[in-house]
C-alpha cells in the first residue's frame, strides 16, 4: 500500500507533458541562481559536485599513471605531492561531503516528508553560494602555486611550506558553513514539516541517515572551522600554537583535525547507507528487515563516531592507554554498522529481486562496503595498525569505504531517482554495464593496494621498490576501467535527457512519498499536503508474517 493517500493531480492522473514542473516553471539562468526551490538547489549541487568529482578523478588518474613505474614516469616529486593532495582535498571537501546531502538530500527530503520545501529556503540557497565561494577559493590553488601538504594539512609542514595553504584552508573554512547550515535546515525540516501521519517510524530510512548525517555536520564541522582558522593564523602570523619551533604542539593539530575528520567520514558514508536501504527495499519490493534497528543504527554510528578520532594517531606518540581505549571504541562502531549489513542481506533473503540498474549498484555496494568495513577493523587494531599505518592498506581501506561505499551508492541512487528528477528513463542495459565496469575496475584498482600495503608499500611515495611494480601496474589499469565506467554512466544519463522515454511517476513501484507525486515534481511538490497512512516499505509480504510491519 502506498505510504500516503493519493492526492488529486498526482500519479493516478498522469499530467500532460507540458504540465508545469520545477524545471520548466521558470526560465532563464537568473531564475536558477535566485531560486529557493529545494529541487533546483539540489540539481545545482549535483552538477557542481559532479564537476568536482571529475576534477578529483582527473588527479587520481594522474597519480595512478605516475605509479606505473618505480622511478619517475612523467611527474616530478613536487608535482606528485600536489596531485595526490589536490585529489584528496577535492574529493573530500568539494565532492563527497556536499554531494549526497547537497544533491539528493536537497531534492528528496522535503518531498519524502510531504512538505513544500525545507524549513529555511533562503538559507538553503545561501548554503549553496557558500559552497561555491569556498570551492573557488580551494580551486584557486591550481593557479596560486598548488598545494602539497596532503589533504590532512599536517603541521608544521603546512604552516611552513609554500603554495596556496591559506587560500585552501580559507576555502574549506567557508564550505564548512555550507555544511553546518544545510544540516541545520534538514534537522528543522524533519522535526517541523512532516505531513500529517508521517511519524518518525514512517520516515524513509534515507531520511534517518540524512538526519544522523546532519547532526554530525552541525556538531563536528565547527571544530574543523576553528582548527583551520588556527592554522591560517599560525601560517600568517607565526603565533606558536602548532609549530614546535614557536612553542606550539603539532600533535594538538592532529587531535583537532581528526576530532572533526573521523566523524566527517560518517558525513561521507551515512548518506550512502541511506541510499542503500532505499534501493534494496524498493527493488526487492520487500518490507525492510528491522526498520527501527537500521534507523537507530544511523544515529548510533553518528554519536559513537565522535569517540574514536585517536585511532588515526596510534603512531603519533599517544599513550598506550589512550590508544587502547580508542581501539576498543573503534570496534564499537562496527556493531551498528554490522546491524545494517545484516538487515540489508536479511531483507534481500528469499525476495524476488528486480535486477534493475539501481539494484546492480546496490549489490556492488554491499560487496565493496563489506570489504571496506572489515578492513577498518584491521586499521583499528593496535597491533596491526603499527604495521599498516600510512601504507597502501589504509589507502585501499578508505577507498573501499568512500568510493566502494558512498560513490557506488550515490551513482546507484542517481539512477534510482533520475526518472523522478528529470522525467526521463535511461538505457537499463548501459546502466548495468556501467555498474559492472565500475565493480571490476574498482576491485582491480584497490584490492592490490591491500597486498601492497601489507607488504610495506608506503602511501604518498613517488618512488617505490621494484617488487611492487606489477601490482601497481595492475592497479593503474584498474583505474582506467573505473574511468570508462563513469563515462558510460555519464553518456547514458545525458543521452536519456534527449532520447530517453518519458518516465512514469513510479517506475520502480516505490511506496514512499516521492513516488506519489508527478514526474518531474511540480514546484510545490504536492497540490495539497498528503496524509500519510502507512510506512515507506509496506509491501505485502507473507515472509514477514512475523509482524515486522512499519516497526
Ligand atoms: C576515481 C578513482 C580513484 C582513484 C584511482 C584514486 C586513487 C588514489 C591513490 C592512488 C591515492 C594515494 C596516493 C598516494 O598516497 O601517493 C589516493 C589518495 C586519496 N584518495 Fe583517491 N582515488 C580515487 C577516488 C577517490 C574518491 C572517490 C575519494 C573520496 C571521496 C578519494 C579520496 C582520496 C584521499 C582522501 C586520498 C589521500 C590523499 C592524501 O594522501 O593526501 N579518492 N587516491
Ligand atoms: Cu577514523
Amino acid at each position: 500500500m502506498a505510504q500516503g493517500v493519493a492526492v488529486p493531480g498526482t500519479h493516478e492522473d498522469h499530467p500532460s507533458p507540458k504540465a508545469k514542473n520545477y524545471i520548466n516553471a521558470e526560465a532563464g539562468v537568473w531564475s536558477w541562481l535566485t531560486t529557493v526551490d529545494h529541487k533546483r538547489i539540489g540539481l545545482m549541487y549535483l552538477v557542481s559536485t559532479l564537476i568536482a568529482f571529475a576534477l578529483g578523478g582527473f588527479f587520481a588518474i594522474l597519480v595512478r599513471l605516475e605509479l606505473l613505474t618505480p622511478k619517475k614516469t612523467f611527474m616530478s616529486g613536487h608535482m606528485y605531492n600536489q596531485a595526490f593532495t589536490l585529489h584528496g582535498a577535492i574529493m573530500v571537501f568539494l565532492f563527497i561531503i556536499p554531494s549526497v546531502p547537497g544533491a539528493l538530500g536537497n531534492f528528496l527530503l522535503p518531498i519524502m516528508v510531504g512538505a513544500k520545501d525545507v524549513a529555511f529556503p533562503k538559507l538553503n540557497l545561501m548554503s549553496l553560494y557558500l559552497y561555491w565561494i569556498g570551492a573557488l577559493f580551494t580551486l584557486s590553488s591550481l593557479v596560486l602555486g598548488g598545494l602539497e601538504t596532503g589533504w590532512t594539512f599536517y603541521v608544521p609542514y603546512s604552516s611552513t611550506t609554500g603554495g596556496a595553504v591559506i587560500a585552501v584552508t580559507f576555502g574549506v573554512f567557508v564550505m564548512g558553513f555550507s555544511s553546518i547550515l544545510t544540516g541545520l535546515n534538514f534537522v528543522v525540516t524533519i522535526h517541523k514539516l512532516r505531513a500529517p501521519g508521517m511519524g518518525w517510524f514512517r520516515l524513509p530510512l534515507f531520511l534517518w541517515a540524512t538526519y544522523a548525517t546532519s547532526l554530525v555536520q552541525i556538531l563536528a564541522t565547527p571544530v574543523l572551522a576553528i582548527t583551520l582558522l588556527l592554522l591560517l593564523f599560525e601560517k600568517a602570523f607565526q603565533i606558536g600554537i602548532f609549530d614546535p619551533k614557536l612553542g606550539g604542539d603539532p600533535v594538538l593539530f592532529q587531535h583537532f583535525f581528526w576530532f572533526y575528520s573521523h566523524p566527517a567520514v560518517y558525513i561521507m558514508i551515512l548518506p550512502g547507507f541511506g541510499i542503500a536501504s532505499e534501493l534494496i527495499a524498493v527493488h526487492a519490493h520487500r518490507k525492510v528487515f528491522g526498520y527501527r534497528a537500521i534507523a537507530f543504527s544511523s544515529v548510533a554510528i553518528a554519536l559513537i563516531g565522535f569517540l574514536v578520532w585517536g585511532h588515526h594517531m596510534f603512531v603519533s606518540g599517544q599513550s598506550e592507554l589512550a590508544s587502547t581505549i580508542f581501539s576498543a571504541l573503534t570496534f564499537l562502531v562496527a556493531v551498528p554498522t554490522g546491524i545494517k549489513m545484516f538487515n540489508w542481506i536479511s531483507t534481500l533473503w528469499r525476495s524476488s529481486i528486480a535486477w534493475t540498474t539501481p539494484m546492480a549498484y546496490a549489490a556492488a555496494f554491499l560487496f565493496l562496503f563489506a570489504i571496506g568495513g572489515l578492513t577498518g577493523l584491521f586499521c583499528g587494531m593496535l597491533g596491526t595498525d603499527m604495521h599498516i599505518h600510512d601504507t597502501y592498506f589504509v589507502v585501499a581501506h578508505f577507498h573501499y569505504v568512500m568510493m566502494g561505499g558512498t560513490v557506488v551508492a550515490f551513482v546507484g541512487g542517481l539512477h534510482h531517482w533520475w526518472p523522478k528528477m528529470t522525467g526521463k528513463m535511461y538505457s537499463d542495459k548501459l546502466g548495468k554495464l556501467s555498474a559492472l565496469l565500475l565493480f571490476v575496475g574498482f576491485n582491480a584498482t584497490f584490492f592490490p593496494q591491500f597486498i601492497l600495503g601489507s607488504r610495506g608499500m608506503p602511501r604518498r611515495y613517488y618512488n617505490y621498490l621494484d617488487q611492487f611494480q606489477p601490482l601497481h601496474q595492475f592497479s593503474t589499469v584498474g583505474s582506467w576501467i573505473i574511468g570508462l565506467a563513469f563515462l558510460v554512466a555519464l553518456y547514458n544519463l545525458l543521452d536519456s535527457l534527449k532520447n530517453g522515454a518519458d518516465a512514469p511517476d513510479n517506475p520502480w513501484g516505490g511506496l514512499s512519498l516521492e513516488w506519489q507525486t508527478a514526474t518531474p515534481p511540480p514546484t510545490e511538490n504536492f497540490p495539497v499536503t498528503p496524509r500519510v497512512t502507512h510506512g515507506p516499505y509496506d509491501y505485502s509480504d507473507d515472509r514477514n508474517a512475523t509482524g515486522a510491519s512499519d516497526s
